[in-house]
C-alpha cells in the first residue's frame, strides 16, 4: 500500500486529493516543518536523497516529484478518467497543463516567494537597493511569464469547465495547488473570474473537502 509522507502545508495536498478522487487505499504519515525557514525535518529528509514533499513509499520503492508520483499512481489505476487516453481530444491539453504546472508555473511562484523574502530579510538600510535590483528582474522575468500562464488558464477556463475539458483530470489537481498559491502570492485583482470559478468548483468537490480534512492546516504562503 502507498504511504504518502505528508509535509505540512505543502504540495503533497494534491496527492491526497488524487487518492481521494480515485478512492484508492493509502495511508498518510504527517510531518511538521522545522527550523526558521520551515524546511522538511530530518526524519522526512532521510526518506529520499532529494528530500522534497510530496514523497511516497510503496513497499521497497521511495518516489519524489509530484508529476512522477501522479503518473505512478495513475499507472496503478489505468482506467481512471483522471488521465485522458492517448489520442483523445483531452490528452494534449492534459499533458500541457500537467507539465506547465510543475515545469513553469510552480518555479515562477517559488521565485516570487524567494524575491519577496530577499527583500524582507535584507537589513532595512539596504532594502531600497535590493528592491530596485529584484524589481527589475521581477518585471522582466517573473511577472510577464506568470501573466502569460494565468491569461492562458483564464482563456481555457472560459471555454471549458476544467483545464482539459468538461471532466476533472489530474492536470486540474496539479494546477489547482498552483492557482491557490498564485491567488495569495501574486493576486488576481479581479482579472481572472474564470480561474476563481475553477477554484470555487474545486473547493466544492467532496473529495477535495475530504483531502483538506485529512491534510490538516492548508494555508498557502503569501510572503
Ligand atoms: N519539483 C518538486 C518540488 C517539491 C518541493 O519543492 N516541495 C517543497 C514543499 S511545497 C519542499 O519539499 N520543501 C521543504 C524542503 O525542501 O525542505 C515536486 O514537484 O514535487
Amino acid at each position: 500500500m502507498i504511504t504518502l509522507h505528508n509535509l505540512e502545508n505543502s504540495q503533497s495536498i494534491r496527492i491526497i486529493w488524487l487518492m481521494e478522487e480515485l478512492g484508492a487505499e493509502y495511508e498518510i504519515k504527517h510531518y511538521g516543518r522545522a527550523g526558521p525557514n520551515g524546511m522538511a525535518p530530518d526524519d522526512f529528509k532521510k526518506l529520499h536523497p532529494v528530500g522534497t514533499s510530496p514523497t511516497i513509499t510503496d513497499g521497497a520503492l521511495t518516489l519524489v516529484e509530484t508529476n512522477a508520483i501522479v503518473d505512478y499512481i495513475l499507472d496503478q489505476n489505468p482506467n481512471s478518467a483522471l488521465r485522458p487516453k492517448a489520442g483523445s481530444v483531452e490528452r494534449v491539453p492534459y499533458l500541457y497543463w500537467l507539465h506547465a504546472a510543475q515545469g513553469s508555473f510552480q518555479p515562477l511562484l517559488t521565485d516570487t516567494l524567494v524575491f519577496k523574502r530577499l527583500v524582507s530579510k535584507t537589513p532595512f538600510v539596504l532594502r531600497p537597493v535590493i528592491r530596485l535590483v529584484l524589481g527589475k528582474a521581477e518585471a522582466v522575468l517573473l511577472k510577464p511569464r506568470l501573466a502569460k500562464i494565468l491569461d492562458l488558464a483564464e482563456e481555457t477556463l472560459c471555454q471549458s469547465r476544467w483545464l482539459a475539458g468538461e471532466k476533472l483530470t489530474a492536470a486540474d489537481i496539479v494546477m489547482g495547488y498552483c492557482l491557490e498559491v498564485a491567488e495569495v502570492r501574486v493576486g488576481f485583482d479581479g482579472k481572472y473570474p474564470a480561474i476563481e470559478g475553477f477554484l470555487k468548483r474545486m473547493r466544492a468537490r467532496p473529495h477535495h473537502k475530504q483531502a483538506m480534512f485529512k491534510n490538516g492546516l492548508f494555508d498557502p504562503i503569501a510572503d
